[in-house]
């Protein structure tokens, strides 16, 4: 496995400002959402993304906005932070008209092409190879589009994964996948199930990908190396994988309360909170406290007035049942 030293410039503390905003937007949104949920507003399950926040708004801010993100079911930060308002995602997870998929997708199935968001994928792993076909489209097609596809490390154990690397890896595609290896999968312990220690990047590496570990819970860290892997990617030096080590504050899904995780655990990942830390971190960088304290007051207004706009949606029509189903708008290739 290499460890590459990113060849980007850092950021500068109006940068790093907007990647607190980022982070801040992401924990108060999942934050609402599962207040809502325990509303009974929210229709179906969700996963959250509360702890975690660091690496989709590192990767985002590392990425420009042809590029294309692939994400898993715990897929809101991954949508949200690629531009995406707050109003249709929450408002689609009420199953609500005014919802970014009508109200018909639900949590696990947010997507805005408009945006580069090709999707949240509930199938462990099956939206691996899918990037490698969207990244195998940019480079047939000389864009300089790079796909960049998230998953978890208990999705390293599925085979599509392990396809998915070998096409990057022979055909250099400009595609970087991240790892969020927040050591569980579901109820079981990854290392438990997992022959090597680092589920994705000792595996990578195998396949000959440049292979990343990063702390994820530092987002300057992530976007680093994010933009150094995109960079690569971009200039047809192939595929990276990275793995962003972290935790889940909360359970699995949203019934979970996750008590399968030891208290000591749980209570050290807390204290590597990646947002305090960001927040410490801006202000020994000179950012004011009233400097901070004006994002948070600007974040909530935003996450209330999306909670107001979403619950004002509709329900949604039967009209809607066939429509978005097919990509020609109708079933006429059965006949
Ligand atoms: C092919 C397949 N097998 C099993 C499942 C059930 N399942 C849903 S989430 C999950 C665990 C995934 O863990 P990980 O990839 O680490 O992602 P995390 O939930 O931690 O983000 C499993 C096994 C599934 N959705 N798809």
């Amino acid at each position: 496995m290499t460890t590459t030293t990113p060849a980007v410039s850092p950021m500068d503390l109006d940068e790093k400002l907007a990647l607190y905003r980022t982070q801040l937007a992401l924990r108060f949104f999942e934050q609402r959402a599962y207040d809502m949920f325990l509303e009974n507003l929210v229709k179906g399950t969700s996963h959250l993304s509360l702890g975690q926040e660091a690496i989709a708004a590192g990767v985002a801010a590392a990425m420009k906005p042809t590029d294309w993100t692939f994400a898993t079911y715990r897929g809101h930060a991954h949508t949200l932070a690629r531009g995406v308002p707050m109003t249709p995602v929450l408002a689609e997870l009420l199953g609500r008209s005014n919802g970014l998929m009508a109200g018909k997708g639900g949590s696990m199935h947010l997507t805005s092409v408009e945006h580069g968001v090709m999707g949240s994928y509930a199938i462990i792993g099956a939206h691996l190879p899918i990037a490698c076909g969207a990244a195998w489209s940019a480079q047939f097609r000389g864009t300089d589009q790079v796909a960049v596809c998230f998953f978890g490390d208990g999705s390293t154990n599925i085979g599509a994964f392990h396809e998915a690397l070998n096409f990057a890896a022979i055909w250099k595609l400009p595609v970087v996948f991240v790892c969020e290896n927040n050591l569980w999968m579901e109820y079981t312990r990854t290392t438990e199930v997992t022959a090597v220690e680092n589920p994705a990047a000792d595996r990578a590496s195998a396949y000959g990908l440049e292979s990343i570990m990063v702390d994820g819970n530092d987002a300057d860290a992530v976007y680093e190396v994010a933009a150094a892997a995109i960079a690569r990617a971009r200039a047809g030096e192939g595929p990276s994988m990275i793995e962003a080590k972290t935790y889940r504050h909360g359970g699995h899904s949203r019934a979970d309360p996750g008590k399968y995780r030891p208290d000591s655990e749980v209570a050290e990942w807390l204290a590597k909170d990646p947002i305090p830390r960001y927040h410490t971190r801006l202000l020994e960088l000179g950012a004011t406290e009233d400097q901070l304290v004006e994002i948070e007051r600007d974040v909530v207004r935003e996450v209330d007035l999306a909670t107001e706009e979403a619950k004002a949606g509709g329900v949604p029509g039967e009209d809607l049942l066939m429509k978005d189903v097919w990509a020609d708008g109708g079933s006429s290739w059965r006949n």
